[in-house]
């Protein structure tokens, strides 16, 4: 008898991560997973950017969340053609589930993929999408001491987005220590301090996807 054996769920999720990533090469789309913790601003900064960049770069959006179809009603409502996944418990999304989102999108028309990943700073990090580039976000509310805490969020990252930067001074938060520990992880990725409330470092987030758009 021949037992077929997936080695594990990391590299089956390979392979179906390098599929997707071929589909996207093919249609000339560059496909960016966003990673934070709960409430960090994935769904605001999304809402800022996909009109700000649409005529130039347009945009759709895959979101995942254990449960409820809020994210993607708030994309609809500013015109990005969502795709919510819900993972039913599942504390990250698996490029099986965003080949099947990949589906329901018309790739054609598109040049940019955002992949709003489950809010959770430990497992998104680990399962690959086919994204060609990640994003690390912090919210300074979350607490400075996060990066050293949680590396393997920010160590991959190709952009960093110290987010809710507007806040910083209502908070006891010592942004030297974020930008410290960020340095210790991770010197290639650009650092850009945001926020959607008052558009701080937008522009260089736009500019910086401009760069990496093929
Ligand atoms: N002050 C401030 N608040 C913000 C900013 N960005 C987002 N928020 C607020 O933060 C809260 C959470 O924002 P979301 O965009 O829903 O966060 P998220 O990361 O998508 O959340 P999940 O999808 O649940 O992980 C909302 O109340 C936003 O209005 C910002 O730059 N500054
Ligand atoms: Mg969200």
């Amino acid at each position: 008898m021949k037992i077929n054996l997936v080695k594990n769920v990391l590299e089956a999720n390979e392979a179906a991560a390098e599929q997707n990533r071929r589909r996207l090469d093919d249609a000339c789309v560059l496909a960016v997973n966003i990673t934070s913790a709960p409430g960090s601003g994935k769904t605001s900064l999304l809402e800022a950017t996909v009109p700000a960049l649409a005529d130039e770069l347009p945009a759709a959006v895959i979101v995942g969340d254990l449960q409820t179809t809020r994210d993607a009603e708030r994309l609809a409502a500013i015109g990005a053609a969502t795709t919510q996944i819900n993972t039913e418990g599942g504390c990250h999304l698996s490029a099986a589930q965003v080949a099947k989102a990949l589906d329901t999108l018309d790739l054609t028309s598109l040049r940019l993929l955002f992949i709003e990943n489950v809010g959770n700073m430990v497992c998104p990090a680990a399962f690959d999408l086919g994204e060609h580039v990640r994003v690390a976000m912090l919210s300074v509310p979350e607490g400075d001491d996060k990066v050293a805490k949680y590396p393997t969020l920010f160590q991959p990252a190709d952009v960093i987005l110290i987010h809710k930067i507007d806040l910083v001074d209502a908070l006891d938060c010592d942004l030297a220590r974020i930008h410290a520990d960020i340095a210790k992880l991770n010197t290639r990725a650009p650092v850009f301090e945001t926020s959607t409330k008052t558009a701080a470092g937008l522009d260089q987030w736009y500019n910086w996807l401009r760069t990496k758009c093929p």
